[in-house]
């Protein structure tokens, strides 16, 4: 049984005028749970329910644990919900809405994973993890098939994707691979202070990073899968990391341009498209082609924002420039 469903993929005119390019939006916010989420998760308790578990333990800074929820009220599963401190109340609330039981565990996410790891020890429990599952990325991988199909099998020059703990990516990457689509460029995004998947490119080896300062919570792995740094050994992947201040400003720029709300884990891929600066600089590095006639963004969605936070981030944000600037 399929948890999630095909999401529309829509061309931007505007959006394209600002890039110089196509830009294709793989709308991922609406999807099931308001993220693409449960295309993995959907996918790996579906499974975990072959095997027998009854109940489902998930650790998450928000979108993940309401994919769990979401995919247990569906398959007739309890579930729980580890998430740190910095998880709004309003994606609490969502979670308990579907149906499941919410625990508030550590600074980050990387402090509820381990206590939800010592929940699910538990006989007929499963442990839910974000990202770091075969079964995960298998279910993300549906983006590419879909993708494939929507575009008619015609190939884009490129993809842009957030990264958190890398899971999306890897999903993203074994879809490219086995659509025959293997050499399509995959834009990989993070935000300045939630950049693990950027430190381990550039240590060539997994990096733990000391906190995550950015406003962009559900990109805050502190340490990226070891899949993620594995494949860029296998595909070109092009990590790139961009200030708050460009994922809020694009958060806002796709609510004017679209009249749709994403978190800034989301704003994090669209600002390569908003600053097309960043597009230009990889087609200079020989990355991507030029001329580049069309990319594809992952608006992976987000529920972990509302107009208040994102108002209340973009203030803080232009205080900090004003103080740099003293
Ligand atoms: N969020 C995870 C991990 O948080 C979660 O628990 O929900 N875009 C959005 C809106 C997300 O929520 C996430 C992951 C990502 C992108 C990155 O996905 P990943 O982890 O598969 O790279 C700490």
């Amino acid at each position: 049984m399929n948890l999630h469903y095909e999401t529309p993929l829509v061309e931007s005119e505007l959006i394209s005028q600002v890039a110089g390019c196509r830009v294709y939006l793989k709308l991922e916010n609406v999807q099931n749970g308001g993220s693409f989420k449960i295309r993995g998760i959907g996918y790996h308790c579906t499974k975990e329910q072959g095997r027998g578990c009854e109940r489902l333990i998930s650790s998450s800074g928000g979108n993940a644990g309401i994919a769990t929820a979401y995919a247990g009220r569906k398959l007739g599963m309890s579930v729980t919900v580890i998430v740190p401190q910095s998880t709004p109340n309003i994606t609490r609330n969502r979670i308990e809405k579907e149906g499941a039981a919410v625990i508030v565990h550590g600074k980050t996410w990387n402090e509820a994973n381990e206590y939800s790891l010592s929940l699910a020890t538990e006989p007929g429990n499963a442990h839910i993890h974000p990202f770091d599952h075969p079964n995960i990325w298998n279910g993300h991988s549906s983006l590419v098939t879909e993708l494939n199909s929507q575009l008619q099998g015609t190939k884009p020059d490129a993809l842009v994707l957030s990264v958190g703990g890398g899971g999306l990516l890897n999903g993203v990457v074994q879809g490219l691979q086995s659509s025959g689509w293997g050499d399509v460029p995959v834009i990989a995004v993070e935000t300045n202070g939630a950049d693990s998947f950027a430190a381990a490119c550039k240590a060539g080896k997994l990096v733990t990073l000391p906190d995550i300062t950015s406003v962009a919570k559900c990109l805050g792995a502190k340490t990226v899968s070891q899949r993620s740094l594995d494949l860029i050994k296998e595909h070109p992947i092009y990590s790139t990391v961009v200030p708050d201040k460009a994922a809020v400003d694009s958060c806002y720029k796709l609510l004017d341009d679209h009249r749709l709300l994403v978190e800034p884990a989301c704003g994090a891929a669209l600002a390569v498209v908003y600053n097309p600066h960043i597009l230009d600089d990889l087609q200079q590095q020989g990355k991507l082609p030029t001329p580049l006639r069309t990319v594809v963004v992952i608006v992976c969605g987000g529920n972990c924002v509302d107009i208040e936070l994102l108002s209340k981030w973009k203030k803080e944000l232009s205080k900090q420039d004003e103080l740099k600037m003293v």
